[in-house]
């Protein structure tokens, strides 16, 4: 298990079930033990701009050897405002260069913001953004921008296209609820599609454009999918996944070896469906719905919002950003002076059995490791708690392993029945006993554990296999 955690006083792990052999070591990031006292909480592992407010990751890439990540961002306060694209480089997604923003409110048809949007490589080789600007009538349009200097691999200038903007809310579509475009891609016939997040009345869905030069497009008469059960789609994502692979694919690539992922950001989380996509037809049919019960696909719970993905063509992976939104309010971010951080880039792939996805931190993040801390072979007894001594780091990347001897009465939940969320926020579940866990670790904790927040594991059977649910107390936020 890796874990990163924004504060603690020291760690410990605690086990309240039947004995387990535990297995952990402990690393903390080199910079933690000199970050400035005033900011004990900035982030060594996620990204984060020097200062500022920051929300939704937006349009990341490789292009010529770097790595670029566009983000919201508001260059002037750590609140939301004048939100511009933030613009970062790095050779390895873990180290940064910050830029200057990539593009800012300036023109009538984004001057009151440019909101989320995406990449993509075009076949030139040049990269091209489209992004949502927040017009004079406070109406959402989407717009082009493309680089100044293509054969620059930073990519540090980009020029809004003349003939901005190229997609306006017509017909039924709000003008408020028309917003961040995926990467295009191309079908079969040459055409690009790209789709945008949006909501007609009570219906989420994707509205799909397409074009044969990038800059006119026309409304598909149906959209990617809909749902009535999720309210305004953001951010969505659609990207194909290939099946009993752990390589990526790019955007464009489609065979009977993919599946294809369709992700909208609503009710402050990231819900996905997987299906097949006929780009002859733009069919896209589905195995499970939006919000059906027991079938709810998640790429994540708590904070983690507007996620994107993007295929890295330099390790043949792709690669998941998503924001990670404190519950400070407005004045504590004026006082630490920044807001919101991005998530560690996670590398996520199709299950063996095909039935959701699946994901890990990329294996960069062990560039981080130093202060190597480590036990084995020791013992928990129900209701112990032993420290993890040697470290007392603000920050810590933790691989534990837990030998369960005793499964044999582990309980059984029903899918149709049962919201993970639900589980583990109810009252106590995190000290309460089941009969297998739970178990797991103390982070936060000060050594009397009045502050403390649980990260822990209890195991279920479900359809007669043996599943684990991952929890983080969050009842102490
Ligand atoms: N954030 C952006 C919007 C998007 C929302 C504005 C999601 O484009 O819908 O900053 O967090």
């Amino acid at each position: 298990m890796e874990m990163s955690v924004l504060w603690s006083l020291a760690l410990y792990f605690l086990l309240v079930c039947n004995g387990v052999h535990v297995e952990a070591s402990n690393h903390t990031h080199r910079n933690l033990q000199s970050l400035p006292k005033e900011q004990p909480y900035r982030t060594a592992y996620h990204f984060q701009p020097l200062k500022n407010w920051m929300n939704d990751p937006n349009g990341p890439m490789y292009y010529k050897g770097v790595y670029h990540l566009f983000f919201q961002h508001n260059p002037y306060t750590p609140v939301p405002g004048n939100i511009a694209w933030g613009h970062s480089i790095s050779y390895d997604l873990v180290n940064w260069v910050h830029l200057e923003p990539a593009i800012s409110p300036s023109e009538p048809y984004d001057i009151y913001g440019c909101y989320s949007g995406s990449t993509t490589i075009l076949p030139s080789g040049k990269p091209a953004i489209l992004y949502t600007g927040v017009d004079l009538n406070n109406g959402q349009v989407q717009n082009l921008a493309m680089p100044k200097n293509a054969s620059d691999p930073l990519l540090r200038e980009w020029v809004k296209s003349p003939l901005n903007p190229l997609i306006s809310p017509v017909d039924d579509i709000d003008r408020s609820d028309f917003r961040d475009p995926t990467t295009a891609w191309q079908g079969p016939d040459k055409v690009w599609r790209v789709i945008i997040g949006g909501r007609i009345n009570a219906v989420g869905l994707a509205f799909l454009y397409q074009s044969k030069d990038f800059v006119n497009w026309t409304r598909s008469n149906k959209p990617l999918h809909s749902s009535n059960k999720t309210g305004m789609w953001e951010c969505p994502d659609f990207y194909p996944v290939r099946i009993n692979s752990q390589n990526g694919i790019n955007n464009f690539a489609q065979d009977k070896f993919t599946k294809h992922v369709l992700k909208a950001s609503f009710k402050d989380q990231d819900h996905y469906i997987l299906g097949n996509y006929i780009p002859q037809t733009d069919n896209f049919s589905i195995e499970y719905d939006f919000m059906e019960t027991g079938f709810d696909l998640r790429y994540d719970y708590g904070k983690f919002y507007a996620s994107k993905t993007f295929y890295d063509s330099a390790k043949k992976r792709r690669i998941l950003w998503g924001w990670v939104a404190e519950s400070d309010t407005a004045l504590d971010a004026i006082i630490k002076g920044w807001a919101g951080i991005q998530s560690f880039p996670r590398s996520i792939v199709l299950s063996a059995n095909g039935r959701q996805l699946v994901q890990w931190p990329i294996n960069e993040i062990e560039k981080l490791r130093t202060n190597n801390v480590s036990f084995e072979g020791k013992e928990l007894k129900q209701g112990s708690v032993l420290e993890v001594s040697g470290i007392t780091a603000s920050q810590a990347d933790v691989e534990v392993s837990f030998d369960l001897p005793n499964l044999s009465e582990t309980e059984s939940i029903d899918p149709n029945q049962v919201d993970p969320q639900q589980l583990c926020s109810q009252k106590g579940a995190s000290t309460n006993n089941g009969t297998v866990g739970p178990f797991g670790l103390l982070a936060l904790a000060s050594k009397d554990l009045t502050e403390q927040t649980a990260v822990f594991f209890r195991i279920f059977k479900r359809d007669g296999k043996r599943v684990a649910l991952m929890c983080s107390d969050q009842s102490h936020l």
